[in-house]
């Protein structure tokens, strides 16, 4: 019960601000190819709902989660973007690289985010079992992807009000 009460996936529709002027970017890992597509669809069907105009929206590949923060870094610094989301799927596997990959992402995203002032969503499952990363992309579990374009929107809101 607990965890359904915090997933945003379970959002108001009219709750969430207009998305008519927001300037979007997605990098996906094809990693997970499977589970990142589904995150993806989750995350497009929302910005369509809060009005993006498709070219607004700039949706890019990379090979795999640890690329993200490279391919956020590109988008956010193109001057193109108001708000970059990162979806990705990382699984543990036999051996330590799931911590590394992971970390790193996190550590990235973060850090890309405060040096540019450019929202960088981390939108990367990081689950023991592929099961687990389906549960969330669209599972009993909703999907994560939608939660990081709902974050997105609230963040470039945010700081649409914070600079008035
Ligand atoms: C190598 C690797 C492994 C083992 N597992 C994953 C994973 O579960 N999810 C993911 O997104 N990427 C994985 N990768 C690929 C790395 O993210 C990265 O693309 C390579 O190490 C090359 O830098």
């Amino acid at each position: 019960m607990a965890a359904k009460k915090k997933n945003l996936s379970f959002y108001e529709g009219t709750s969430l601000p207009d998305a008519g002027t927001m300037r979007i970017g997605i990098v996906v890992s094809e990693w997970n190819r499977e589970v990142t597509g589904a995150l993806l669809e989750g995350a497009v069907k929302i910005l369509e709902e809060q009005g993006i105009k498709p070219e607004n929206l700039h949706i890019h590949h990379v090979p795999g989660s640890f690329e993200l923060p490279t391919g956020a870094a590109f988008l956010a610094e193109s001057g193109k973007v108001d708000a970059v989301i990162c979806l990705g799927c990382v699984i543990q596997g036999e051996t330590r690289h799931f911590e590394f990959i992971a970390q790193a992402v996190a550590n990235g995203c973060t850090n890309l985010s405060l040096k540019t002032n450019i929202p960088v969503i981390f939108g990367v499952l990081t689950t023991d079992t592929f099961e687990q990363a389906k549960e969330r992309s669209g599972g009993k579990h909703g999907n994560k992807g939608d939660e990081a374009a709902i974050t997105a929107i609230k963040m470039v809101e945010l700081k649409n009000k914070i600079k008035q």
